[in-house]
């Protein structure tokens, strides 16, 4: 009885749970309504730590709003199709579908394990159907509301391996599998009108104040709208019919350090030139090598091509400055045509002295800098216009501000606001995700699939021996009659990117009819989700994503929620130690920690005893082989010693070290919770500071748990289980251990379960209400008021020294005493002063 059975108290309480349903969100239910919810896994195989600690977090406070009276939501999914399946049904000639279903069996089989109170009717599998449909006929919504449309855009193409590859397949400009050049091609892709949403997005930001600042900003600066200027530049001499160009500049006060103007390679001029030059042409196919990501062109070396031509300053007709093709500058962006001042931006810099050009400074943090030379750095601090002619002694702001006016005035430019923000483009040329619900017509052009004929199902047979898309080389799938002509037609081939089916799951969770993607009234229930938590990696995309998803729906009038996450929270990695050798040549192998034994500061492998070293603390990964498999883990210990390592130690937010020695004090803890709460013979008696710190502990940990403060309520657990422990057997003693359990019934739930049963308490504990404070007891000093009635002292109370007027007169009101000495009048006035005394006049 003095150890905690964990084996068999998990598999029972899981039992219980799930055969009473105790989980199960009710949409009909009047309880006020929390959405708790966890970004979904992908099915990779196994649960990691990374899981443990982001469902641990989620259950916590999900229980814990049952417990404080709440109908909660909190439902379990899988983020199903993806590319992982499709390599590994190259490598390992499997099905992406069956490896991806036996997936999602064996970690649900994990989850489970993990006494999650999650409402599993709700579970759900991208990569099914009745998911996939049901986004099928959202897309074709959005199709048919304009917020859809094809345009020829550029893709990464493997030519030896004959496919597109995503940004991420590229490392270094070279297919990840082949390793061959990656080439840029156009190819017609699917886009959905992100950019349309890009103001409202930005100013929903502002609302979502119970978000990460950090993540507010990061959305911020992709969206990254700037204020800026466009104007034009007279070419000196025409290129066909074209006599000039349009710049776009977020830094029209910096017009005075020009040195030139630089346009993109496949910008129209660029083009028009390249047709006799062929210098040209070749500098231009060498620009289509650089990826499209921002990050590389970031770093890529700077490269231009002087044209030979030039254009006119539009502040002095007699400056003219030479005009480059540059392979910094995006077509895709603004006009696709800059005027470059080395001096104050990176890129102008470094290009400048590779093309030797003037780097002049215009803008000074203080009047002596204002010649101060320019090095490696460009300056892009505030400062004091120089150099500028008649913006000299202007701030940047009244710089920009007085070129503007100057431009509108003269007709040569125009104050503009651009977005970084691009349309989002959906397609993807692979086979495990959700077909495109669109049927190509040579006569009719693209048609949509009627809605009767959704979903559009994904072909069981198809083969990965050779590269490229299956879908498009199977024999039968594509062909099909065209749903307008019935002339025939073939199907699109292209599947939607993941990051679609991720943007409206958690609708669906709220309701999941048959017959339509989701039940609005329904819906609105439940959602927004309250409380949304997450990997930090995912603070860009996948909540732009689902942000605009469901405005989009909301703009269509599908649903009446904008913003989709209230809540967010970003939780940070498990990390473990890494070890490894090198051998002479420096080669470097990982050892798992399995596999090493640790003795004070040294490491040896535990086969062959060769001595190891003893790497840094970082995220877990599979390179580093510092992974720790949860599952052996919660076999040994038991779910409840796993979570509560999960909370302990760490703030949420920050990295958390799994150690050995870390979960074999979390299951020391669980087993001295167990001999804690061990019934006994009731004793008599008060322990008023005992009182006094369980009360307060109770108040601490409701306030940490809903700031999400794990590790403080923990923290809190700890000192409670300690004064318990230390206090003799009163009254107080077994209510505070009675109470005790259901303080940690969230987080170590099963311990709660069984303790709960051994005291014979009714019901699960999961059920039970949250423990109430006593306010009164919250407060140290308390005082003694005197009550009285017409200045007569008829009774006296003791209340917490600083209880205010209003509960000093409740307080006295509900006197026996006083009641019966007023004897049914009515008090004329009632006299407070706090601390001292009441005074009641009739
Ligand atoms: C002149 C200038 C001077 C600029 C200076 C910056 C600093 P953000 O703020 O990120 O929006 N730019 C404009 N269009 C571009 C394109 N298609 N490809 C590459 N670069 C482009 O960046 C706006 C700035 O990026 C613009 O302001 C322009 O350079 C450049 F001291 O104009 B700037
Ligand atoms: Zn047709």
């Amino acid at each position: 009885n003095a150890r905690f059975n964990h084996v068999k108290a998990d598999a029972h309480w899981q039992r219980v749970w799930e055969e009473q349903g105790s989980f199960h969100a009710d949409d009909t239910s009047a309880k006020p309504r929390a959405y708790v919810l966890e970004m979904f896994p992908y099915p990779s195989g196994r649960i990691h730590m990374g899981h443990v600690r982001n469902y641990t977090m989620g259950d916590v406070l999900a229980r814990f709003r049952r417990m404080q009276g709440h109908e909660v939501l909190h439902p379990m999914g899988w983020d199903a199709f993806g590319m992982p399946a499709e390599n590994a049904a190259m490598e390992k000639k499997v099905h992406p579908g069956d490896w991806t279903r036996a997936n999602i069996a064996a970690m649900r089989e994990q989850l489970k394990r993990l006494g999650f109170a999650l409402d599993w009717s709700r579970e759900l599998a991208t990569c099914e159907p009745d998911y996939y449909g049901q986004e099928q006929a959202l897309f074709l919504d959005l199709y048919a509301a304009g917020l859809v449309y094809r345009k020829e855009s550029a893709v990464n193409w493997d030519p030896v391996d004959m496919t597109v590859l995503a940004n991420e397949q590229v490392i270094d400009g070279r297919g990840w599998r082949s390793g061959a050049l990656v080439e840029r091609r156009k190819l017609s892709q699917w886009f959905l009108k992100i950019t349309d949403f890009a103001e409202d997005l930005l100013d929903g930001l502002k609302t979502l104040d119970q978000w990460p600042e950090k993540v507010r900003t990061m959305q911020e600066n992709w969206i990254g709208k700037s204020q800026g200027m466009r104007f034009r530049f007279a070419l000196d001499k025409p290129v066909g019919d074209i006599d000039g160009f349009e710049v776009f500049t977020t830094r029209p006060d910096t017009m005075f350090g020009a040195s030139f103007s630089a346009i993109a390679a496949d910008h129209p001029i660029a083009q028009a030139l390249a047709a006799n030059n062929p210098e040209l042409a070749a500098f231009i196919e060498d620009c289509k090598r650089t990826g499209t990501a921002a990050a590389e062109i970031e770093t890529a070396e700077k490269k231009g091509f002087d044209t030979g031509l030039s254009v006119t300053h539009p502040l002095d007709p007699t400056w003219k400055l030479p005009l480059f093709v540059a392979n910094f500058v995006l077509m895709e962006y603004g006009t696709g045509a800059v005027f470059g001042c080395p001096a104050h931006d990176q890129r102008d810099l470094d290009f400048a002295r590779k093309y030797a050009l003037p780097v002049t400074r215009v803008v000074a943090p203080s009047p002596e800098e204002a010649d101060a030379p320019i090095h490696d750095e460009a300056y892009v601090g505030p400062g004091r216009i120089v150099n500028s002619r008649f913006l000299d002694g202007l701030s940047v702001d009244e710089a920009k501000a007085a070129v503007i006016a100057r431009g509108e005035g003269e007709g040569w430019g125009t104050g503009t606001t651009v977005c970084r923000l691009r349309d989002w483009g959906v397609s993807r040329q692979r086979y495990w995700g959700t077909p495109i619900p669109i049927i190509h017509c040579e006569a009719c052009g693209p048609v949509a699939v009627p809605k009767a004929q959704l979903p559009v199902v994904l072909p069981e047979d198809v083969s990965f021996d050779i590269p490229g898309n299956p879908l498009d080389r199977h024999p039968t799938w594509k062909h099909v009659a065209c749903p307008s002509c019935n002339a025939p037609a073939v199907r699109e081939t292209d599947t939607l990117d993941t990051f679609v089916d991720s943007s409206w799951y958690f609708i669906r969770f709220a309701s999941q009819p048959d017959d339509q993607p989701f039940d609005r009234a329904i819906a609105e229930k439940w959602l927004p989700v309250g409380q949304y938590i997450g990997g930090v990696e995912h603070a860009i995309l996948h909540l732009l994503y689902a942000r605009f998803w469901t405005r989009a729906l909301e703009r269509i009038g599908k649903i009446s929620v904008k913003e989709p996450f209230t809540g967010l929270f970003t939780q940070g990695m498990v990390t473990h130690q890494s070890y490894f050798t090198t051998d002479p040549a420096g080669h470097v192998t990982w050892y798992e920690p399995s596999q090493v034994v640790i003795d004070g500061s040294t490491a040896t492998e535990r086969d062959t005893g060769i001595p190891i070293k003893i790497g840094r603390i970082e995220k877990m990964s599979k390179s580093k082989k510092n992974t720790v498999d949860p599952g052996p883990i919660v076999d040994q210990y038991g779910a409840d010693a796993v979570r509560w390592f999960m909370l302990s130690d760490s703030p949420p937010e920050r990295d958390l070290e799994w150690t050995e020695s870390g979960i074999e004090g979390c299951w020391r803890f669980v087993n001295r919770l167990w001999r804690i709460t061990e019934p006994g013979e009731a004793a008599e008696g008060e322990d008023k500071d005992l009182d006094r710190k369980l009360h307060r502990a109770i108040a601490g940990i409701a306030a940490d748990i809903d700031a999400l403060g794990f590790n403080r309520a923990v923290a809190k657990l700890h000192e409670l289980a300690n004064a318990i422990e230390k206090a003799s057997p009163s009254a107080s003693r077994d209510a505070a251990a009675r109470t005790l359990i259901r303080l940690v019934a969230p987080m170590v739930p099963h311990l709660a379960e069984e303790a709960w049963a051994r005291l014979g308490e009714s019901g699960l504990v999961a059920d039970a209400a949250w423990p109430e404070h006593d306010p009164a007891l919250l407060v140290d000093d308390e005082v003694t008021i005197a009550l009285q009635v017409n200045g007569k002292l008829r009774d006296t109370l003791v209340a917490p020294k600083g209880t205010d007027r209003a509960a000093l007169e409740a307080m006295a009101m509900a006197s026996e005493k006083i009641v019966r000495s007023l004897d049914g009048a009515s008090p004329k006035k009632v006299i407070v002063v706090p601390d001292r005394l009441v005074n009641i006049v009739v």
